[in-house]
């Protein structure tokens, strides 16, 4: 029978000059700490709800006090993670907490809590796998090679020897599945494999998870995915696709904003063979674009973000702005083109073992 206990999680790290010891620092300043908040970023996905409730449930079970931040509600799918939980807002942060945590957010202002951290005693640990990340806290565990901060978190618990259990696992696991879009992301390190047979064999009962990441898309995502797809518009001969939903695209299909994220079309252009990059800008009902740009053989997506204001990985990133929607489209396809042209990207080969 295969140990996993012969090879530390932590030799699979990237070797980054400040991922061990941004680990230990982190691990010395909750060991000292009573009394915490950790907040994520707005517009919370899998991974955000998934980390605030595992390192929460397990920090409460070490006997500390823990409370959870979030601008934004959790979607609604994830939102089970969070039921019990009175989220703090922006503004309304107490001033004796000793240490804020803030997971999966590139920088301070990706969470809404940043004035609060300003004003704040508390040491501010930024803990993420975000490579644009800003290296924002005053103690930082950044590791860009890390599938999720789900998977950052299982290390951080299992080197601190903090409660690890079903009730632990839950959340971590529910972010590690869906951040490596259940392990197909390129790239991807053992340790991810690692850290999910750690959360499974806590004995997690996962069929309740899968149901909800399976089957629990609403009617009006799935029109709004449907919507997404007809409107698929191929360039650059046939190696970047993209999709433009305006807010009237989204009333037809019942749908507000948060639906177009749970639809799962963010991932789809790049299934489409030859694709090797993709746009999906959405129009939101206030007149804000968002930008979700995809891409697959290491096309790095998370610099034209960057340059458009957002953020994120090489492989998936995004940004948002307040202009005209056919603006923003036409500078985020200059980019993209611009790109491809100048890296002369060659068609990825769309099948198993060809890269
Ligand atoms: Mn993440």
């Amino acid at each position: 029978m295969v140990s996993y206990a012969t090879q530390p999680i932590e030799s699979f790290l990237t070797d980054l000059d400040n991922t061990e010891s941004g680990l230990s620092a982190v691990v010395s300043a909750i060991r000292a700490g009573s009394r915490f908040l950790v907040v994520s970023h707005l517009r919370p996905d899998g991974d955000a709800v998934g980390c605030l409730a595992g390192l929460a449930r397990s920090l409460r079970k070490a006997g500390k006090w823990v409370d959870i931040g979030l601008a934004d509600q959790p979607p609604e799918r994830f939102a089970f993670l969070l039921e019990e939980e009175v989220l703090v807002k922006p503004g309304r942060v107490n001033s004796d907490y000793d240490v804020i945590i803030c997971l999966d957010a590139g920088d301070a202002s990706r969470t809404g809590f940043e004035q609060d951290f300003d004003s704040t005693r508390a040491v501010l640990i930024d803990i993420d796998h975000h490579a644009s990340n800003t290296c924002f806290g005053e103690i930082n565990f950044l590791d860009f090679g890390a599938s999720s901060t789900c998977e950052m978190i299982t290390s951080l618990i299992q080197t601190a020897d903090f409660p690890l259990d079903s009730d632990v696992a839950e959340g971590l696991y529910l972010g590690l599945a869906t951040d490596s879009r259940f392990f197909q992301n390129e790239n991807l390190r053992a340790s991810a494999h690692l850290s999910a047979a750690a959360l499974l064999g806590t004995g997690l009962d996962t069929a309740p998870i899968l149901s909800i990441l399976n089957g629990g898309r609403t009617l009006q995502e799935m029109k709004t995915l449907g919507k997404g797809l007809e409107k698929v518009e191929m360039d650059c001969d046939g190696r970047f696709a993209f999709s433009v939903l305006t807010h009237n695209d989204l009333a037809a299909c019942g749908a507000v904003r948060e639906n177009v994220w749970a639809s799962g079309l963010f991932n789809q252009l790049t299934t489409i063979k030859g694709v090797i990059v993709s746009l999906v800008a959405v129009e939101d009902i206030d007149g804000k674009i968002f930008c979700e740009f995809r891409s697959r053989g290491g096309f790095d997506v998370k610099s034209i973000a960057v340059a458009m204001g957002g953020g994120g990985h090489l492989a998936a990133s995004g940004c948002s702005r307040s202009a005209p929607l056919d603006d923003v489209v036409m500078e985020a396809c200059r980019l993209i083109r611009e790109k491809l042209l100048k890296e002369s990207v060659p068609k990825v080969a769309h099948g198993i073992g060809v890269r």
